[in-house]
């Protein structure tokens, strides 16, 4: 299979340190497309207790911080969501990763924004730490689906509350980029990938990593596409045959991130926790 090379790659919400985290497929997807820029557009942690996470999310991060060596020549940006908020300077560090609140950049001629998107939805503004509770409490749910998805009809119904706040970071997103005088704008936050387009203005969310559904965004020529992440599509690729190799590129991403960091000798990680 080719790799397709695009002038940028977006995901966001993968959620670090949660169960639901799908860091695994996320790092394929990485290692199996080929990008001249990286937006990791916010809430790539669930929080900051790194404790919580696995080797699975320690090699997403230790491929982060292969990406960002200079000699790649790959542009790397952290957009900060509300979940990964407070983390810019343990994240420059960490991954050798710039983080913004908002990020813009011209391609072929026009402007593009990244910014998460909480911004946009009041009700986390303003009770960010019930909203934190409320969205652990989805993934845990998320979790213990049994047969006849009770959890997961219970979920929809939830869901309704969610799609309302999609709504609302849509058309705020809309709004913000009409007064930056941006053609694209891009958000995470809501989970759900999506393309709006008004008044010329061109609205996509990247979706996220930890519901059934997990979506990433890439620019090039063609213009903007919402991929699905497809199982099949790297099922048997050599990354997947040899499971042992698998776990001491973890270990080996592990030690990367942790040694050429200085985190394990430079960071207490009580200071971590709000
Ligand atoms: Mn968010």
């Amino acid at each position: 299979m080719d790799l397709n090379v695009y002038n940028t790659l977006i995901l966001s919400d993968l959620h670090l340190g949660a169960e639901t985290s799908h860091a695994r497929e996320a790092t394929r997807v990485l290692k199996q497309n080929h990008f001249q820029r990286l937006i990791l557009l916010g809430d790539i942690f669930a929080d900051l207790n790194f404790a919580r996470l696995t080797k699975d999310h320690w090699k997403f991060l230790g491929y982060i911080r292969k990406l960002s060596n200079p000699k790649r020549n790959i542009e790397v940006v952290w957009v900060e969501g509300n979940h990964d908020h407070g983390l810019t300077n343990i994240m420059s560090h960490l991954v050798g990763v710039r983080v913004y609140q908002h990020y813009d950049w011209e391609y072929r001629g026009l402007r593009h924004v990244a910014i998460h998107g909480h911004q946009f939805d009041g009700f986390q503004v303003n009770r960010l730490r019930l909203s934190r509770w409320g969205t652990s409490l989805y993934l845990r749910l998320q979790k213990m689906d049994l047969k006849g998805k009770p959890v997961a009809r219970l979920i929809d119904r939830l869901n309704t509350r969610w799609l309302r706040m999609s709504a609302k970071v849509a058309s705020g997103a809309l709004t913000y980029a009409a007064q930056h005088g941006a053609n694209c704008i891009f958000c995470g936050h809501t989970h759900e990938a999506v393309h709006v387009e008004q008044n010329g203005i061109h609205y996509y969310n990247s979706g996220g990593w930890v519901d059934s559904r997990l979506t990433y965004l890439t620019i090039d020529e063609q213009g903007v596409q919402i991929h699905d992440y497809n199982e099949q599509e790297f099922r048997g690729r050599a990354d997947d045959r040899d499971s042992g190799e698998e776990r001491s590129e973890a270990d080996s991403a592990f030690a990367d991130v942790a040694d050429e960091s200085g985190l394990l000798e430079d960071v207490e990680y009580e200071n971590l926790s709000r």
